[in-house]
């Protein structure tokens, strides 16, 4: 099958089912709840979502039993994306196309809906039918990728190095393996351990994610420079107008895709200790990372 139809009918097919996994609607305090729903289900690739359904797939696992974590894995990457537009940190307004949480609900909502989303994340793994000693497994890998020596450590140091131009590559790529690419590692890994993946193959699942996570924040600086709003659904240019440096300072545009094609093409490599006819998709996955217009 096509990729772009397989992403379209996967998209279509979390699309579906996120909101199942939100709690009724209160009697009170419908605010929140609002925003959640509004947040989670305004938009979005999925692409973490995803990577965890094809990387249960590819050792050999079924995609039932890793649903409820790649819907706890897009409410953590909603969670951050919220928290992220902020005032206090990125200050956008514009988000998958549409007003960013806190400029249609208010700060103190979109705080509180970041905080129920980041919860309401590992309830849904933990209330999960997976196996006990699985749920352990994803709920330890997931926390450890988002928490505060993954993706907020990243968003710290993101934060820190804003206005700066003294950023060294290394600390470039330190911020980035954190905010972005841990929890898309985790996403990978996730699923390979849902499906019951090897040591062997978790370790490559886990290079792979790492390789692609890189591939994909170097895409997404280039977007920022190269892209158009209306494919990105966010403001073009907002890296150099918060005076950012990014991997485009340090290789230009066209330096920067070639960075991002070696990473994909090194993580493509990782997934040779799985069958040709299984590792496909996410070979395919990995190529979309660079060359997506959005
Ligand atoms: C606030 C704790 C905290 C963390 C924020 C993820 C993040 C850390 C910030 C997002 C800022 C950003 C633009 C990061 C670059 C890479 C990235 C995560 C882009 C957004 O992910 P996509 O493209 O978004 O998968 P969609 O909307 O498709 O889900």
């Amino acid at each position: 099958m096509e990729l772009e139809v397989y992403l379209k009918e996967r998209k279509a097919y979390i699309d579906g089912i996120l909101k199942d996994f939100l709690p009724d609607e209160p009697r009170f305090g419908k605010k929140l709840y609002e925003a959640v729903k509004y947040s989670l289900t305004v938009g979005g690739k999925r692409l973490r979502p995803i990577l965890c359904l094809a990387a249960c797939e590819v050792v050999g696992g079924g995609i039932e039993k890793a649903i409820p974590v790649a819907v706890a894995l897009e409410m953590i990457h909603t969670y951050s994306l919220i928290h992220d537009d902020l005032p206090a940190m990125d200050n956008d307004t514009l988000r998958r196309g549409h007003p960013t949480t806190w400029k249609k609900f208010g700060e103190a909502t979109a705080i509180l809906a970041g905080d129920a989303l980041l919860n309401r994340a590992f309830e849904v793994i933990a209330d999960s039918s997976l196996e006990s000693e699985l749920k352990v497994k994803v709920i330890s890998e997931i926390g450890r990728a988002s928490g505060m020596l993954g993706m907020v450590l990243g968003q710290q140091c993101d934060i820190e190095a804003e206005g700066r131009n003294d950023v060294s590559l290394e600390e470039l790529e330190f911020i980035h393996r954190h905010k972005t690419g841990a929890l898309i590692t985790a996403s990978v890994v996730s699923g390979g351990i849902v499906g019951g993946g090897s040591e062997k193959e978790l370790k490559a699942l886990r290079g792979y994610g790492q390789l692609i996570g890189y591939a994909f924040q170097i895409i997404d600086d280039v977007l920022d420079v190269a892209g158009e709003q209306e494919k990105i659904g966010k403001n073009v240019g907002s890296d150099v107008e918060k005076g950012k440096v990014t991997f485009v300072t340090f290789y230009g545009v066209k330096g920067a895709r070639k960075k991002a094609e070696e990473s994909v093409n090194k993580a493509i490599e990782m997934l040779e200790i799985f069958p040709v006819s299984k590792r496909e998709l996410l070979e395919k996955i990995a190529r979309f990372i660079v060359e997506r217009e959005y």
